[in-house]
């Protein structure tokens, strides 16, 4: 079912429920070839959330900065590309939440383990906010939370439990956000870990 959540952000509670498992095939297949890595911020600090990417843009942060490019810095090779399924889930998530014609050229994976989270942070190294991210949560729940255009915005809190998926579009699209620590547990399907992957168009 489908909940807006203020204006811009729609929850598709469970959509991806029953892709979940091959979701999960597709994104151990996307880690054979673009392996999972802890990455640095231009702060020196080691992300908790273990990250790896598809499409023809990924996501990096070094000493250097935050950028998107086309290559895996860990083998200088292209991003694997980004399944249909995960191609054809994000679109039609975006078209419910009112975003028709949403062709994403990246998908960041992040992956939990229990003690990582995500400070609040906007994402804005996309070059066009006016298309929305979608995210898909799979595993083990986390509480998300939702801040404001202003990092001082309190945040709302939300839990994303395994299917889930929002869409964060439009007024929503620069929202501070983040999540809290994941909690210890075992999920049939990922064991430990939370997944979530986001699908953007970053070029
Ligand atoms: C709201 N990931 O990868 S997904 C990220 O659960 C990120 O791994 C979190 O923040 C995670 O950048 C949250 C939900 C999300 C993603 C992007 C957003 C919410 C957003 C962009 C704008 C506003
Ligand atoms: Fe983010």
């Amino acid at each position: 079912w489908a909940e807006p959540r203020g204006e811009g952000v729609v929850v598709l509670r469970r959509l991806a429920r029953a892709d979940a498992p091959t979701l999960l095939d597709d994104i151990q297949k996307i880690a054979r070839q673009a392996g999972f890595r802890n990455m640095i911020t231009p702060g020196g600090h080691e992300m908790s959330a273990a990250m790896t990417c598809a499409g023809d843009w990924g996501w990096v942060t070094d000493r250097k900065g935050y950028r998107y490019q086309h290559e895996d810095p860990q083998t200088g090779a292209p991003w694997p590309a980004i399944p249909e399924r995960f191609s054809q889930l994000a679109g039609r998530a975006a078209e419910e939440a009112g975003f028709p014609g949403f062709q994403p050229d990246a998908c960041l994976i992040n992956r939990y383990e229990p003690g990582a989270k995500m400070g609040l942070h906007q994402d804005r190294d996309e070059r066009d906010f006016s298309w929305p991210i979608v995210s898909v949560s799979l595993g083990l729940p986390i509480v998300f939370q939702m801040g404001g255009p202003k990092r001082s915005d309190k945040p709302e809190r939300i839990l994303l439990e395994h299917g889930d998926v929002v869409v964060w579009g439009g007024p929503a699209r620069l929202n501070y956000h983040g999540v809290l620590t994941l909690k210890k547990g075992s999920h049939p399907l990922t064991g430990p870990y939370r997944y979530n992957l986001t699908f953007r168009k970053a070029g």
